[in-house]
């Protein structure tokens, strides 16, 4: 429809003598590494709403920086939208973002405003959650097993084979963990944790929800993620228990990102601000998106985890969302703890 739209306008136009400037559609190329349901209705929202035509392609919040990082020299994508925050930073600490402020900032609460100044305004903040893991109540029974409450319990031996995890590498919910666990422990005990956790690992998944989905379908038994990711598979009707470990855990303030040279900056802005607003928010919980969101008026579900009754640490961002940081930890993660043996 759109395309024969195109091509009929000019030519009619023309042959009735009429001078016209020159047809340019605007467009958006859309990067999204929230979940793939969450990232449709955002683009479906967005053409609706304006009328642009967007492209977008879903990849894990790693994998999108390494891309970014892939066509620096010639970008192709023209907004990031969604992904845990590290990366976010990361990109704007190697210039990879253009700096922006939105005139929907003074609706933001102010944890997403302090993710833009420690970025320049190359990023905001645009939802938060904290980490934890789920597990599936009928098949851990169906084992035997304890129901888990700590970090620690995921370390015992009962329960190996058990557990599944993204790769930090590529997923941003699995960098929180591993960034998480050196913060609670200290990077030596960290890593030994990593080591111990490598023995009960069943798989490192590329996307950092899939280990609760496929808990949710009885194919694993507990899943490290965002509690809300757990909370949504339980909200969809699986037996998916949520925890948040004993000993506290970690968060991300998931991010968004204008690309630095991006070929349609206009479009770009208009997807910032229509994505900062309260009625565009509020729609996550059609995808039972369940984070916090950064604008103050958007809605919330009673469904969601509530974050103040959770012990969270003082993630420090600046720590380990800059390049040296994050490089280092996955460098040290490949080296020392995926090459073990199981
Ligand atoms: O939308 C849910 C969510 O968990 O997905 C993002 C996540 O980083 C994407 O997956 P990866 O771990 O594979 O990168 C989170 O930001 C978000 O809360």
């Amino acid at each position: 429809m759109r395309i024969a739209h195109l091509l009929l306008v000019p030519t009619l136009a023309v042959a009735a003598g009429m001078t016209i400037p020159a047809y340019a559609a605007e467009k958006l190329t859309y990067y999204c590494s929230a979940q793939e349901d969450w990232c449709q209705l955002m683009a479906d929202g967005f053409e609706e709403a304006t009328g642009i035509d967007v492209r977008m392609t879903r990849k894990s919040s790693g994998e999108t920086l390494a891309q970014l990082k892939a066509e620096a020299s010639n970008p192709k994508g023209d907004i990031w939208w969604g992904g845990t925050g590290d990366p976010h930073l990361q990109a704007a600490e190697e210039g990879l973002g253009e700096a922006y402020e939105s005139p929907m900032r003074g609706e933001q609460n102010d944890w997403a405003i302090r993710q833009a100044e420690a970025a320049g305004n190359q990023t905001i903040g645009i939802y938060s959650g904290a980490l934890g893991y789920g597990y599936n109540e009928d098949v851990l029974k169906a084992n035997n097993l304890p129901v888990p409450e700590c970090w620690a319990d995921l370390l015992k031996p009962e329960y190996k084979g058990h557990v599944q995890m993204a790769n930090p590498n590529s997923s941003g919910t699995a960098y929180t963990t591993l960034a998480t666990i050196v913060q609670l422990f200290g990077e030596d005990e960290g890593f030994e944790f990593m080591k111990g956790l490598h023995k009960n690992i069943n798989q490192y998944t590329k996307s950092g929800s899939a280990p609760i989905k496929a808990a949710a379908r009885g194919e694993n038994t507990i899943g490290i993620v965002f509690l809300h990711d757990a909370v949504a598979q339980a909200a969809s009707g699986f037996p998916i228990k949520s925890v948040a470990p004993c000993e506290g855990t970690g968060y991300e303030i998931g991010g968004m990102t204008i690309i630095k040279g991006g070929r349609n900056p206009e479009s770009a802005q208009k997807f910032y601000d229509w994505a900062l607003s309260a009625e565009t928010q509020s729609r996550a919980l059609e995808v039972n998106a369940f984070q916090v969101m950064s604008n103050k008026n958007a809605q919330s579900s009673p469904l969601a985890p509530d974050l103040e009754s959770i012990k969270l640490i003082d993630y420090d961002f600046a720590k380990y969302g800059s390049a040296d940081e994050r490089k280092r930890l996955l460098k040290k993660w490949d080296d020392e703890v995926s090459v073990l043996p199981q």
